[in-house]
């Protein structure tokens, strides 16, 4: 119904260009120039005809009834009535969300008539989704043999711990899901994700840009679905008392240890971790635990790393944690000596932590610490049991909110000292994606953090590239690391619910004026997203709920939101569910009772220009109105013909409101008719429908006279926009030679090498 409302008023702006146009010269009075006058006006208080649709004011969409699918759980038939809870929390607070089985879509021809295999038919689904429910939130509701992962062609390396061409070439991600255009598998060879050089049709296969954001719940059974749900249910809804929300545990291992006979320096993630404590967690407190090699010097405030000291700062509590060094499927480390390793965080020590329900959101930079495949793929030692991350996750009071972690072998440059390439820039830009730019919600924080890296590592050197450009190749410095920057994207991926907000904060409360008990029928709520203690809550969420209706709004950055009150008879009397949600709130939900506006408007008051209007000129009318009630919050302006017939109706704006006073403004928005009468009135309506119309007497319309083109009118216009004309040709010319000098520019920065090191180091 907004689409047809908004059709409809081009279609009244076009109506008037014509028929303004032709409207009758009707002579009225010499009146002075250059002032308006109040019109002695004639009110009509709920009578008379007026040609405005109640579908032209009061808007009556069918979202209303039928709330988009933002969030869509896919699991198994199985595990199905596990996620339920999961499905309903969200749609609670105003995240509409479904559940999907594979079974549904392996058995939906919508989804798998195109061929293929059960991972296209799934990313089919997505796809239908995102099309035709607007979703946006993506949980893969079980482990790699529920919900299968996309294997892609990547030959980077070849891979310990995974067997046969898992080892040598295929590399699994679930960014598979999140990039929805094209196949994939352009050459339709059944190798997934190619870089261009390995595709038949010389493009790239992968879609780097995410249309939706794609977390895995990693559960094997039901009872482990209903863990990980429980887990963030007690997280969002009863979390533990304490100062843990706005702690951060950064641990900083040696990734590489300074060796002279090979002439490699050390590389000390402490440094890393203090970069990005300084830069983006002003708002937190850091607990830095950090092993530092001989040539890096600790900050004085640290904690050494080791295993017993990680495991306690973790059970006493955080938000947030980083951890950066190196990893295997089964744990996290760091070199202790030029070869000597120490793990810090193993699986087993992962499922025994007992930090009970305050639950840090966990990047591990690192290796093959992700790899939530290996107990279904692996080969022995690893296919023992799950990895780090699962172990992080399923730990059933404690553990790991989500994880974002790798699922094989991951890269680094042993000089990055502004931590912008592969692991450190990645790592960095998560972070910076969630604290600068305040994306709370970890499927968000990760895709849009992978989009930024591209553009500014990626893209920003001419030696640096996903794809193979066999001409740059002839130069010197070009890096053959196309399949190295691919994985390294493409590896990590989100254990946990994307659509969550992570906490960075204690949570606040919301303000409890916020809104008011009633509201009436027709209405908008106009609402002002604060906390008790007057901070005000941009991006918060408002669903306002019941009979039927599931109606969504979100705050602006000043923390305003309009929700709209139908205009249904049905609703006076009830009482209606208004809930607001926001990142570091707590969700609270309070009634509203929907009342009607009967009290009829008193007064509506219409000035209009006191003289001729110049046709080069503006022609503007104010009314200002008085309703008790829910007071006046729509008006129109409608030109009419001789005989008092509609011609065309103009919104007006509201000016301002005071009391039960409302002041509306309006512009005549096209080419004045020279020597013409323009003929209209003006309605004004509560917002429960009751009006109010406006005319100099019970019968007739205002009437404005638009002064008359004369010759001399012509030859000034000429002159005046002849200059004009002049000084846009000398703009123009202007531009094209600055757009030239900025093009120079940027060949400059594209032709900069990436200064790091050319020699790429595993993890
Ligand atoms: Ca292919
Ligand atoms: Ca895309
Ligand atoms: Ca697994
Ligand atoms: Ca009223």
């Amino acid at each position: 119904m907004a689409v047809r409302a908004t059709v409809h008023k081009l279609i009244c702006l076009l109506f008037s260009i014509t028929m303004i146009a032709s409207l009758t010269f009707a002579a009225t009075g010499a009146i002075p120039r250059g002032t308006t006058s109040s019109a002695k006006d004639y009110n009509s208080i709920n009578a008379g005809t007026h040609p405005i649709t109640n579908a032209l004011i009061y808007p009556n969409d069918t979202a209303w009834k039928h709330p988009r699918v933002e969030c869509l759980i896919i699991t198994a038939q199985a595990l199905a009535p596990s996620f339920q809870p999961l499905a309903e929390l969200k749609t609670r607070r105003g995240t509409f969300t479904e559940i999907l089985t594979v079974e549904s879509i392996y058995a939906n021809s919508t989804f798998t008539a195109g061929g293929g295999d059960n991972p296209t038919y799934i990313r089919n689904a997505i796809k239908y989704y995102h099309d035709n429910e607007g979703t946006e939130f993506i949980i893969l509701g079980g482990d790699v043999n529920v919900i299968p992962i996309r294997y892609t062609y990547n030959t980077d390396y070849t891979e310990a711990y995974f067997p046969g061409s898992y080892a040598t070439t295929y590399k699994p991600t679930d960014q598979y899901y999140a990039g929805l255009e094209g196949t994939w598998d352009e050459d339709d060879d059944g190798k997934y994700g190619e870089q261009n050089r390995y595709n038949t049709e010389n493009i790239d296969e992968v879609d780097w840009t995410a249309e939706v954001f794609v977390g895995r719940l990693p559960a094997n059974d039901a009872t482990q679905a209903q863990v990980l749900v429980q887990k963030i249910i007690d997280y969002e809804t009863n979390p533990p008392n304490g100062t843990w929300y706005n702690k951060g545990i950064f641990g900083g291992a040696v990734s590489q240890y300074q060796d002279l006979g090979l002439n490699k320096p050390s590389v000390d993630e402490a440094a890393l971790s203090e970069f990005m404590i300084d830069s983006y967690f002003n708002s937190m407190q850091a607990n830095r635990i950090y092993h530092c090699s001989s040539t890096y010097t600790c900050p004085s405030n640290y904690t050494q790393l080791n295993t017993a000291n990680l495991a306690a700062a973790w059970d006493q509590g955080a938000a947030i944690v980083n951890l950066a060094g190196h990893g295997d499927p089964s744990a996290f480390g760091g070199y202790i000596g030029t070869s000597s390793f120490s793990n810090y965080l193993t699986r087993t020590g992962a499922a025994t932590l007992v930090n009970n329900g305050t639950l840090p959101f966990v990047y591990i930079f690192s290796c093959s610490s992700g790899a939530f495949d290996i107990r279904e793929i692996g080969s022995s030692p690893m296919n023992l049991g799950d990895s780090l991350a699962e172990a992080l996750l399923l730990n059933q009071y404690a553990g790991a909110i989500g994880v974002v972690s790798a699922m094989r072998t991951t890269y680094f440059f042993e000089d990055d000292t502004q931590f912008e390439a592969l692991n450190h820039g990645q790592d960095r830009f998560f972070w910076r994606e969630m604290m600068i730019n305040h994306e709370y919600q970890p499927g968000r924080t990760l895709y849009l953090s992978k989009m930024s890296y591209i553009d500014q590592f990626i893209n920003k050197y001419w030696n640096v590239d996903l794809n193979y450009d066999p001409e740059l190749a002839e130069r010197e410095g070009y890096m053959v690391y196309q399949e190295n920057f691919r994985k390294n994207l493409l590896t990590y991926n989100l254990l946990g619910d994307p659509e969550i907000s992570i906490y960075t904060g204690i949570p606040g409360t919301f303000a409890s004026d916020i809104t008011s008990q009633t509201a009436y029928i027709g209405d908008t709520m106009d609402l002002e997203m604060r906390s008790m203690t007057d901070d005000l809550v941009s991006g918060a969420r408002v669903l306002l709920n019941g009979s039927g209706y599931y109606i969504v709004g979100q705050a602006n950055e000043l923390g305003m939101v309009t929700l709209p009150v139908p205009l249904d008879q049905a609703l006076v009397g009830t009482n209606m569910t208004i809930t607001l949600s926001g990142h570091n709130m707590k969700t609270t939900s309070k009634n509203v009772t929907i009342a009607k506006d009967t009290i009829a408007p008193t007064m509506l008051q219409v000035d209009i220009p006191a003289s001729i209007v110049d046709y080069r000129g503006t022609f503007t009318v104010n009314a200002s109105g008085i309703d008790a009630g829910s007071g006046l919050r729509y008006a129109f302006v409608v030109f009419v013909d001789e005989m008092e017939a509609p011609l065309t109706i103009h919104r007006m704006d509201i000016k301002s409101v005071s009391g039960n006073q409302t002041i509306f403004y309006f512009k005549f928005p096209d080419i004045l008719p020279p020597g013409q009468t323009l003929l209209f009135y003006v309605v004004a309506f509560d917002a429960s429908g009751n009006y109010v119309i406006a005319r100099p007497t019970e019968l007739f319309s205002y009437a404005v006279q638009v002064s008359s083109r004369i010759m001399e009118d012509a030859l000034t216009a000429t002159i005046i926009i002849g200059v004009p004309a002049f000084a846009i040709i000398i703009t123009v010319f202007f531009m094209v030679s600055r757009k030239t000098h900025q093009k120079r520019s940027a060949q400059q920065l594209h032709e900069m090498d990436y200064r790091g090191d050319p020699n790429i180091f595993k993890k």
